[in-house]
């Protein structure tokens, strides 16, 4: 039986975090990374919010991946090295490996604590496929580290799932994309397996950011308390209200922090006002339709792509091959 093996490249760097926020906040726009959003109990809200009934995202994508599957293994490389990107606990990815055959599979998390025991897990159902946690940040572009020792001659199939792409906005995207268009590497039949939430009526898009039972806005409002913690500043969740809106324009919804009442945000060596009203912008999601969305994987450098959605058009899993 295998081990799984577990290298960590990203290390925290307290200052340049700080610094990074108290950049945003004092933005004329206040605005935060989207990705402060997700502390150990940031993780477990978005988790909540996957069971929500107003959020069928990840219900629609795994019920595609599960459709298909059998046209998938005809699309994909067997035999390939899996690369997830943003693995937590490998679940979406582990019901594929035995069906699509991998021959290697490699979880990258920003911590390879997120992942160890979700490894762990699947190596017991997997006892002879190789497999690696990597905790790397990929969110300014994916550059996977010589330490890998990947096989050049190694299909490889990159696996972002649960539209995550849709926090990036457009520009970022592509840059992203290109990175990852690199990241496969020359082998014939490499690509990535990828999942989009489809733009779709906007007051569904609205209730599905700002749910009945306010987990949405406890993950919005979660974001201020991890934010205190890295930067001990004072912000008081009390003081701030949850807003979703739907940006017809830039076809995305975007999450904001609202102020109640006027204030005045501390932390070591500098100060925010906000008047009442003014937000705090947290985060964005855009809604792709598939055209322009496998528009934008030909520029990042993909050749072709193979679509599945479901009949009301709300998802797409995309398999764009490099
Ligand atoms: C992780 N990401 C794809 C989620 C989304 O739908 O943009 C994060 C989220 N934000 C609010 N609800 C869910």
């Amino acid at each position: 039986m295998s081990t799984p093996q577990f290298i960590q490249i990203y290390q925290h760097n307290a200052a340049a975090v700080a610094q990074e926020l108290v950049q945003g906040l004092s933005a004329p726009h206040a605005y935060t990374s989207p990705k402060y959003l997700y502390d150990a109990l940031g993780s477990r809200l978005f988790e909540a919010i996957t069971e929500l009934p107003e959020y069928d995202l990840t219900r629609t994508e795994a019920q595609l991946m599960h459709l298909h599957s059998a046209d998938m293994v005809q699309h994909l490389p067997t035999g390939a090295c899996w690369i997830d990107l943003g693995a937590g606990n490998c679940e979406k990815a582990g019901r594929l490996l035995g069906p699509m055959q991998a021959a290697r599979y490699v979880a990258v998390d920003i911590s390879v604590d997120f992942v160890r025991q979700a490894l762990d897990t699947l190596q017991r159902q997997h006892p002879d496929l190789p497999m690696v946690g990597l905790g790397a940040d990929f969110s300014n572009g994916l550059d996977l580290p010589d330490a890998l020792e990947l096989d050049p001659a190694q299909p490889r199939v990159l696996f972002y799932p649960g539209s995550s792409i849709g926090n990036f906005t457009p520009d970022r995207a592509l840059g992203f994309l290109q990175s990852l268009h690199r990241a496969c590497g020359a082998a014939i039949g490499s690509g990535l397996l990828i999942g989009v939430d489809l733009l779709k009526d906007p007051d569904e898009l609205a209730a599905a950011y700002d749910d009945a039972l306010g987990v949405t806005a406890a993950f919005n409002l979660n974001l201020l308390l991890h934010i205190n913690r890295l930067l001990d500043s004072d912000f008081s969740v009390r003081d701030w209200h949850h807003l979703s809106l739907f940006n017809a324009k830039a076809s995305r919804v975007e999450m904001h922090l609202q102020a109640r009442h006027e204030l005045t945000v501390q932390w070591p060596g500098g100060e925010r006002q906000f008047a009442e009203g003014e937000t705090i912008h947290t985060e964005n999601a855009c809604k792709w339709t598939v055209p322009n969305f496998e528009a934008l994987l030909h520029s990042a450098g993909f050749a072709s792509t193979r679509v599945w959605t479901d009949p009301a058009q709300r998802f797409a899993v995309l398999w764009a091959q490099a």
